[in-house]
């Protein structure tokens, strides 16, 4: 097998022996970001398509989330910083109902790389606690991300929330159950300031920056 297969062989089959040294291995050809975008994410992908076919169940699927966990956290050492000064504060959540997040952590390792403040409220998260940490932080900016489909239609509601507690800071949305066309004509429309829809955690961090500008 190549490296790149071995990487994401590590994820299929949720073991973490041996990974280390091929995340070494990896280092030696490519940056910490591109061998998350590239093997290890390839893996998870895999796992997706095994699981929507019955090939794993869920505890298989937690499995291969801690390798891709323990590989983030690995190489976030390695990635590039940008500490120069603090550009703006983000709070982030992953959605009411939905647990995933790891996603919404790779966001969180990249714009705290790159000179954000991020608060992390974790995982579930119900719009109350998005307005209650939007008061106590004074927040520039709030991300949002999902991975079901029922989250997309939570992000609707977390929207109405924010817009009728009266908060109107740019809302920045992510993860695999929205689509940009999604953001636009059903998320925007709920709500009074920006939203912006993000397909990966470089992208947010080019939105972050063009927000907070
Ligand atoms: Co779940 N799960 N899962 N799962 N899981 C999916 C999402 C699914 C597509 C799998 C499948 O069926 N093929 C499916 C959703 C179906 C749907 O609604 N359409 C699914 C399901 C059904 C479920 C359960 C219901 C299973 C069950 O219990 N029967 C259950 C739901 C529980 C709940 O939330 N209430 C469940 C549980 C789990 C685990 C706990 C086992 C585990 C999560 C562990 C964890 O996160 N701590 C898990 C996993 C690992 C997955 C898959 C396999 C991988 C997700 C992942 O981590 N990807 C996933 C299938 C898949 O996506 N291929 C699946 C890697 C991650 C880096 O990518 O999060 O997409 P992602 O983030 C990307 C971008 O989306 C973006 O940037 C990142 C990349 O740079 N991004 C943002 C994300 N958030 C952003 C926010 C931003 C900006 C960008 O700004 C704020």
């Amino acid at each position: 097998m190549s490296l790149e297969e071995r990487l994401g062989s590590y994820v299929v089959e949720g073991t973490k022996e041996g990974l280390i040294p091929d995340l070494d291995e990896a280092l030696q050809k490519y940056s910490a970001l591109e061998v998350i975008n590239g093997p290890l994410m390839a893996g998870m992908s895999e796992v997706g398509r095994l699981f929507n076919k019955n090939e794993l169940i869920v505890a298989e699927v937690l499995q291969s989330a801690e390798v891709m966990k323990a590989s983030v956290s690995y190489l976030e050492p390695f990635m590039e910083k940008n500490e120069s000064s603090v550009k703006g504060k983000i709070l982030l959540a992953t959605v009411k109902g939905d647990v995933h997040d790891i996603g919404k952590n790779l966001v969180e390792i990249i714009l705290s790389n790159n000179g954000y403040q991020i608060v992390n409220l974790g995982i579930k998260v119900p719009p109350e606690r998005i307005i209650e940490a939007y008061r106590e932080e004074k927040a520039d900016a709030i991300g949002l991300s999902g991975l079901l489909v029922k989250s997309a239609q939570q992000m609707v509601s977390t929207a109405q929330d924010l817009r009728n507690a009266g908060i109107d800071v740019p809302i920045m949305v992510g993860g695999a159950a929205l689509t940009r066309k999604f953001t636009k004509t059903r998320i925007r429309p709920e709500y009074n300031g920006m939203v912006v829809y993000a397909k990966d955690a470089m992208d947010g961090l080019d939105l972050a920056n063009k927000l907070m500008d």
